[in-house]
């Protein structure tokens, strides 16, 4: 006899608008589809905020085999949980910037009792052979809080961003009660083996836990499955869209045949890096002046969580610093740096991405980074460009023949930003290999079914889905 096929149900803070026309979260860009192809439940914030949210029914609608169901936040619970606990809190925390991390046990209170309200509106809509997948740092106590209604259900919980070092995570206020949430789910996967043994040395020094056999972990009369699920793109599906999109000729204009292009995409969040990319570029500008005129960076950072302050600060820092550089070396023919403070449709990412010679990923602190594997995998396979990327991005742990830099240290970057632009055909083609081969083997799918056979398996160890 067969088993019976499990239906997946994905719990995220937000789920993806299915009428937008491109994605810039990682999370929308790789779960959407294959949610509708396999009739799952996507269930979410709606991203409004209603003064009665808390007496609301659940809106549930069908959106091509997948079932979306949503609710409504109060005014303070949006306030208190996302903008306050999750985004104030945890999101620089987790990111290693204690120094911005404001915690306030009002706004941890709420975020805790939205997990509450997340839990009271999934109930109806799950049964006991579902398997459900919570999503990220806004929702570690959905567990409990389902376990405590009586679900029976097995529940996994992935954490796209870092797992910090325990000394880190041990300052966040609150930080017990979301490490005893945690020893909750059945299986806590991270991006990195380096977030997972920084959680298991948490679990061991402030939660009095122990390692089990392999990746299981005890603490507080639970025991979890901690294990390492580095999320990867659709390769194939990437690759050939830039392969497609490369025939319709260049998008850029034409400086001439000389003119290389380094390209940066990210959210403008203070995390990934971007005045230190800046401040590389110009010193790039500054050290190696063979570069001047022949080089232009195209920096494309849609906006993100805009009406914090922080998030202002970061936007006026970056448009002072392009600013400055474009006025220090610019001409009437080359402006250095071209700036867009807005996302791009992934046809015209993808063409971005080909046509430039560097790929310019300097996160100070990031899960895994998507826009590193695009990247290479938009590449022409004959003549490819550079990865220059940080050391400091999970994805550094799978991309090791990228120039791996350090994104504190400006002159660094700069000395491989000029070793990138001036690489020979066959070193670029030799690295390019290496990478794309590993993207293509550690893609989307893998990580999605990886992720699925463990939490499916009660007692199975995890697919190992490390490089040898
Ligand atoms: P993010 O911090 O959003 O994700 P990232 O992994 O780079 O970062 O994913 C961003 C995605 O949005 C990429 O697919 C990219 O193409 C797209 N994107 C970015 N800027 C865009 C623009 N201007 N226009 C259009 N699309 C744009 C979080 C974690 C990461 C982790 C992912 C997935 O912070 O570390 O890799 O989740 O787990």
């Amino acid at each position: 006899m067969t088993a019976k096929p499990r239906r997946l149900v994905v719990v995220s803070n937000r789920v993806a608008d299915f009428n937008a026309k491109f994605q810039t979260g990682g999370l929308a860009v790789a779960l959407g589809d294959t949610l509708k192809a396999s009739h799952g439940v996507w269930f979410g914030w709606s991203g409004d905020v209603t003064e009665d949210a808390v007496s609301t029914a659940p809106k549930v609608e069908n959106v091509e085999g997948l079932t979306v169901a949503t609710i409504d936040l109060t005014p303070e619970e949006a306030e208190g949980y996302y903008y306050g606990y999750a985004n104030r809190c945890l999101w620089p925390a987790l990111h290693y910037r204690l120094d911005l991390a404001k915690g306030n046990e009002a706004h941890s209170e709420i975020y805790f009792n939205v997990s509450a309200r997340f839990a009271d509106a999934l109930m109806p809509l799950v049964g006991p052979d579902d398997l459900i997948w919570v999503h990220d740092y806004h929702l570690i106590p959905l567990a409990e809080e389902l376990r405590g209604r009586g679900c029976t259900a097995r529940i996994g919980f992935f954490l796209h961003t870092p797992f910090p070092s325990p000394e880190i995570f041990a300052a966040v206020p609150g930080q017990k009660r979301l490490g005893n949430a945690l020893m909750v789910y059945d299986v806590v996967g991270f991006q990195t083996c380096s977030d997972r043994d920084n959680f298991r040395r948490y679990v061991a020094a402030s939660l009095d836990g122990e390692q089990l056999r392999g990746d299981r972990i005890a603490a507080q009369g639970e025991t979890t499955l901690a294990s390492v699920f580095p999320i990867g793109i659709d390769a194939t599906a990437f690759r050939k869209l830039a392969e497609s999109e490369s025939a319709k000729g260049p998008l850029l204009p034409d400086l001439g045949e000389d003119m290389k292009t380094i390209i940066g995409v990210d959210r403008l969040d203070y995390t990934k890096g971007l005045p230190e990319r800046l401040r590389a570029f110009e010193t790039l500008l500054e050290d190696f002046p063979e570069h001047r005129g022949r080089v232009r960076l195209v920096q494309v950072a849609p906006p993100t969580r805009e009406t914090l302050p922080v998030y202002q600060e970061i936007r006026e820092e970056v448009e002072r610093l392009v600013g400055r550089i474009n006025g220090r070396f610019g001409d009437l023919r080359w402006t250095p740096v071209t700036y867009l403070h807005r996302g791009v449709p992934q046809d015209i990412l993808t063409r971005l991405y080909r046509e430039s010679a560097v790929g310019l990923v300097t996160p100070l602190r990031d899960g895994m980074n998507l826009v590193a594997k695009e990247y290479v995998a938009a590449q022409a396979p004959q003549d490819p460009g550079v990865l220059v990327l940080s050391r400091f991005a999970g994805a550094a742990e799978q991309l090791r023949e990228a120039l791996l830099i350090n994104p504190h240290d400006i002159n660094e970057m700069a000395r491989a930003l000029d070793r990138a632009l001036t690489m020979p055909r066959q070193e670029r083609w030799a690295r390019h290999n290496r990478l794309w081969q590993r993207i293509e083997t550690y893609d989307l799918d893998t990580w999605r079914d990886s992720f699925i056979q463990t939490f499916a398996a009660s007692d199975s160890d995890p697919v190992n889905l490390f490089p040898k």
